[in-house]
């Protein structure tokens, strides 16, 4: 059977889960959010990465059913989070979303019905979508973005800075959050010209006052010339992997 195949059924037969991964504050440390991150059990070959098989549900089409189910079950995590944890209230949840996702109709009313369903407030759901995604089509993605904020959801541009056109993207699109990409942190360290990159971002974000989050931060080092830049908020092995929903639970139920 092709990997093909196997995704096209890999939803009924309930194969797919989530894991999500803390986001900090940048001065606390405390846990404000997660960002949910699809997973793939298949059923011979073990675990697969989003990175092998997002490419082939992107193709197949079969992205927008899985989209919608991520989307599903991270949104009824994050309301039984917020039900049961009175801690959790305030905690956000970052979803990914795909281009194919944005072309489609309706896309919107979709996302609305998932968040009445589960009972979350829009301005607790944050969906992520990469320059890349926008640059395949623009004019959809626009105007998919300007009703999914409409909404109150929240829209951040993943993988800052690994794109073109990334000054115009946030000059026109209707973003509320940078996430510098995992490349241009791990560089910081020993590349001065990426020093001044990431520098440069999180003073362009903090003057268009969008929230400003480092992702892949693995170093301590790392953390602290992030903070002092001015970003507001933090990813990265260094506080967490991504967890299963049990460990999240553990993790919110005792702060230790
Ligand atoms: O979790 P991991 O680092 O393996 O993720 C690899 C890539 O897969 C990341 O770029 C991430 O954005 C993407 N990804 C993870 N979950 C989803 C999802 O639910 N939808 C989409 N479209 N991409 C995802
Ligand atoms: O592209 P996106 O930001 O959605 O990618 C998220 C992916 O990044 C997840 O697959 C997650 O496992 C991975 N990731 C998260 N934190 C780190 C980190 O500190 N280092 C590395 N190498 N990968 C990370
Ligand atoms: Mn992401
Ligand atoms: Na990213």
């Amino acid at each position: 059977m092709s990997l093909e195949q196997d995704l096209r059924q890999a939803l009924t037969r309930d194969e797919f889960f989530l894991e999500y991964q803390p986001v900090v504050n940048f001065v606390t440390m405390d846990v404000e959010g997660f960002e949910a991150l699809l997973r793939w059990r298949h059923p011979t070959r073990g675990l697969i990465s989003p990175n092998q098989f997002i490419p082939i549900a992107e193709d197949t089409g079969l992205i927008r059913e899985i989209g919608l189910w991520a989307m599903e079950q991270a949104c009824s995590t994050l309301a039984t989070w917020h039900r049961e944890i009175p801690s959790s209230r305030r905690m956000t949840m970052a979803v990914n979303l795909s281009a194919k996702q944005l072309n489609v109709l309706g896309l919107s009313k979709k996302i609305r019905q998932i968040m009445d369903a589960s009972g979350i407030t829009p301005s607790v759901l944050n969906i992520e979508i990469t320059e890349t995604a926008i640059m395949e089509a623009p004019k959809s993605a626009l105007a998919a973005l300007k009703q999914i904020k409409a909404l109150g959801v929240g829209v951040a541009l993943d993988d800052f800075g690994t794109g073109y056109s990334s000054l115009s993207y946030l000059h026109n699109f209707p973003t509320d959050t940078i996430k510098i990409d995992r490349s241009f942190v791990a560089a910081i360290q020993n590349d001065e010209e990426s020093l001044e990159i990431v520098r440069a971002i999180v003073i362009l974000g903090n003057s268009l006052s969008l929230k400003v989050i480092a992702e892949g931060i693995e170093t301590w080092k790392q953390y602290e010339t992030l903070k002092n830049m001015g970003c507001d908020q933090a990813q990265g092995f260094l506080f967490s992997h991504p967890l299963g929903e049990t460990i999240c639970r553990e993790l919110l139920e005792h702060p230790e």
